[in-house]
């Protein structure tokens, strides 16, 4: 633990030097202080995953509204759910010599040789809402985000209990997220284990939806198609669950009631399904993670040592929770 202090503070010390040589103002001239934030202003360069789904459209407000009311200077970069862009945006942020440097990894891998750039520039890197597989952790300060194995996990526990004392077979559809990042390996791997438990839950196709309505619709009818005695439908988020409940109508079924259906996110669309009896099960994944973030920024700037692991509190909704709440839901 205490190896990474130096690093730190060094990150910090450097990040002072730069902002007192108006690195936001990105002009590379010496000691000017802009009227606008002047020369204390902390630069965060944040690399987006995309627009994908209700959940990023809300994150994305909320690191953007959180960062103005920080006063802190945000390069906002969108990935459009590829990994090569985001690398791209963190080399740029790098040129930019911004104070520090968060992103949401659109997959786990391939992300070391990047971090290690960043790491040789001594900024700060602050891993939000996905994680990364790299086994040398000091190429990020913290991660902050959800228990993705547990969401997927107080879904599986809904539908054991739901079925409890029932021996037919079960016949479950996975619709997974985008292929290869942490939300989709970690939801996958929670479910899994959870029904792993009894024999009669069986996974008879499981494919990515890569997190969208479109697609959510699109491999549900290919589902449907295939099988005829789907019971259960287990989307990695609320969008796709969303998209595939389209196709199940589509299909002249009813869901919800001929095909249970569990999600995670609990986003607007999600909660109001859930309310109408479309879903019968939300895990709570949430995207309101801009103001913790900016916390973490500012600290990073200091040069204060960052807790490795920052998780988000979640809880889990049934219809009726549902529509207690739903007025409310902001996002
Ligand atoms: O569940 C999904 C989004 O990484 C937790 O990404 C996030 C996931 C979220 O597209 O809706």
């Amino acid at each position: 633990m205490f190896k990474k202090l130096p690093a730190i503070l060094a990150a910090g010390l450097m990040a002072a030097v730069l902002t007192a040589c108006g690195s936001s103002g990105g002009t590379g001239t010496t000691g000017a202080t802009s009227e606008a934030g002047g020369s204390d202003t902390i630069t965060l360069g944040f690399s987006q995953v995309g627009a994908e789904s209700g959940w990023r459209t809300a994150n994305t407000k909320s690191v953007q509204e959180a960062a103005k009311e920080a006063g802190i200077d945000l390069k906002f970069s969108d990935a459009q759910q590829k990994q090569e862009n985001q690398i791209k945006a963190i080399r740029s942020f790098i040129q930019q010599k911004v104070d520090v440097i968060a992103f949401s990894p659109v997959v786990e891998s391939g992300w070391d040789t990047v971090l290690k750039e960043v790491k040789d520039a001594k900024i700060p890197v602050i891993l939000t809402d996905r994680a990364v597989d790299s086994t040398d952790t000091s190429l990020y300060q913290t991660f902050i985000g959800s228990d993705f194995v547990l969401e997927g996990k107080k879904s599986g526990e809904w539908l054991v209990k739901e079925y409890e004392g029932k021996s037919e077979p079960v016949n479950i559809v996975e619709l997974q997220g985008t292929t290869g990042s942490a939300p989709a390996n970690d939801r996958k791997k929670g479910f899994g284990e959870v029904i792993a438990a009894d024999p009669k839950f069986k996974v008879i196709a499981s494919q990515t939806g890569d997190f969208t309505r479109a697609k959510g619709k699109e491999v549900m009818e290919a589902f449907l198609k295939a099988h005829k005695d789907i019971d259960v439908l287990f989307a990695h988020n609320d969008d796709m669950g969303l998209g595939a409940i389209e196709a199940i109508e589509g299909a002249g079924l009813k869901p919800g009631t001929d095909i249970k259906i569990i999600t995670i996110d609990a986003v607007k669309d999600g909660m109001q399904a859930l309310a109408d009896g479309k879903i019968n099960f939300i895990a709570e994944c949430s995207p309101l993670l801009g103001p913790q973030l900016m916390d973490l920024v500012k600290k990073a700037v200091k040069g204060e040592q960052l807790e490795k692991r920052v998780l988000t509190e979640e809880t889990t909704f049934t219809p009726e929770q549902a529509k207690a709440v739903l007025a409310d839901r902001k996002y």
